[in-house]
């Protein structure tokens, strides 16, 4: 019978020794809790792992033993000497360990080597088993992938994932679109790596919830399910520390977080009569505020979305080179995705994006607010 990817990622776990562990650039709590909890999981079960995200973590996530996420590929690689013999061809060859140096000695079997004919190639990396956690393609990663794509050739890959653009570049793909959260997916295969022992202990649970609740926005959103519920309380039991959670991710902000969530506010406009709001930011506002993007991420989730008597909300950031657009669909039925493909974007029904540049000028906010009031004209018109 053939095994099921559950079963295949176990098998694949237990054959291998050293693991490399990647996920997504820009990431979130279900990247940072499932990269987090598999790289805690594995170690318990005596796997060397290493845990690799190209971008920073957010201090958000400090709670979670982010200190064991690095942000570049190294380490885990043999070093390489190599002398170049095509035009001097070597006798013989040995090597001296001495004054805690290692001496390599070559005998030439005539003429003479020189120290252009040494290079240094880099070494193979040692590991024997990638897994990629909440990422839909290769090219999300950045650069542990840009930067060895001879190692992901190599490699056998377990890819675990929950969004419905996964390309499946894994050889062993595990993606339920019905799940939350990848963490979520992870509360299995941790049930079926270690059937003696839990291999929850409090720190994974935690790791594990953070990912759930995030994906879920505490368990607000439509995609929460029956199953998120009943993993959810199995981790609560485990002793995750749902508290605290909920106190980092969302009762916790920064002043600069505050002033720049004030402004967003005091810059609504609303276009009530083609049903939405919408803010801008402008790269200013960061300056005034002393606050980055970062603290920019939330506000459209936590404040404008909860605006009434609109279809969707609409926030503007002034980028470097144009502006960006963050979709959040209010009343059912909506799908904002048509709305962010009007400018090239996309994303899900609920929430979408799209990216502007300063090239078009057609495209500066008033040009956006106006292809935006023409389309929900016209949708209005067809109903
Ligand atoms: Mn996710």
């Amino acid at each position: 019978m053939e095994l099921s990817p559950k079963q295949q990622i176990v098998e694949a776990i237990k054959s291998s020794e050293n693991i490399l562990l990647l996920t997504h650039k820009g990431p979130d709590g279900d990247a940072v809790g499932s990269l987090c909890a598999v790289s805690l999981a594995l170690e318990k079960i005596g796997k060397k792992i290493f845990a690799v995200c190209a971008d920073k973590i957010s201090p958000v996530f400090s709670f979670l033993p982010i200190s064991r996420i690095n942000s570049e590929l190294t380490g885990r690689r043999d070093f390489v000497i190599s002398l170049d013999v095509s035009k001097t061809a070597a006798e013989k060859f040995l090597y001296k360990v001495e004054d805690g140096s290692i001496n390599f000695i070559v005998t030439p079997k005539e003429g003479e080597f020189s120290a252009e004919m040494v290079s240094f190639p880099g070494g193979k990396f040692k590991f024997d088993l990638i897994i990629v956690l909440d990422c839909p393609d290769l090219d999300r990663l950045g650069s542990p992938h840009e930067q060895n794509s001879d190692l992901f050739y190599e490699t056998l890959i377990v890819n675990i994932d929950h969004h419905a653009g996964n390309d499946h570049f894994g050889k062993i793909n595990l993606v339920d679109l019905t799940a939350t959260s990848t963490c979520e997916i992870l509360v299995s295969i941790f049930e079926a790596l270690s059937k003696d022992t839990s291999l929850l202990s409090e720190d994974i649970a935690t790791a594990l919830l953070t990912g759930i609740i995030t994906d879920t926005n505490s368990f607000q959103n439509q995609n929460t399910t029956p199953k998120s519920l009943t993993v959810a309380a199995q981790l609560v039991a485990a002793n995750a520390n749902q508290q605290e959670i909920i106190k980092r991710i969302y009762k916790t902000r920064t002043l600069a977080t505050l002033r720049l969530w004030g402004k967003v506010l005091s810059n609504i406009r609303d276009e009530m009569n083609y049903r939405f709001v919408w803010s801008q930011i402008q790269k200013s506002d960061f300056v005034v505020t002393q606050s980055t993007q970062d603290d920019a991420d939330g506000v459209i989730d936590e404040l404008l979305k909860t605006a009434t008597g609109v279809d969707f909300v609409l926030l503007l950031t002034e980028k470097e080179n144009g502006l960006h657009g963050s979709l959040r669909s209010v009343a059912k039925g909506v799908d904002v995705s048509a709305i962010a493909k009007l400018f090239g974007g996309g994303g899900h029904a609920m929430a979408a994006g799209f990216e502007v540049d300063y090239n078009d000028p057609s495209l500066g906010s008033e040009g956006i607010i106006n292809k935006i009031r023409d389309y929900q004209k016209s949708i209005a018109q067809n109903q």
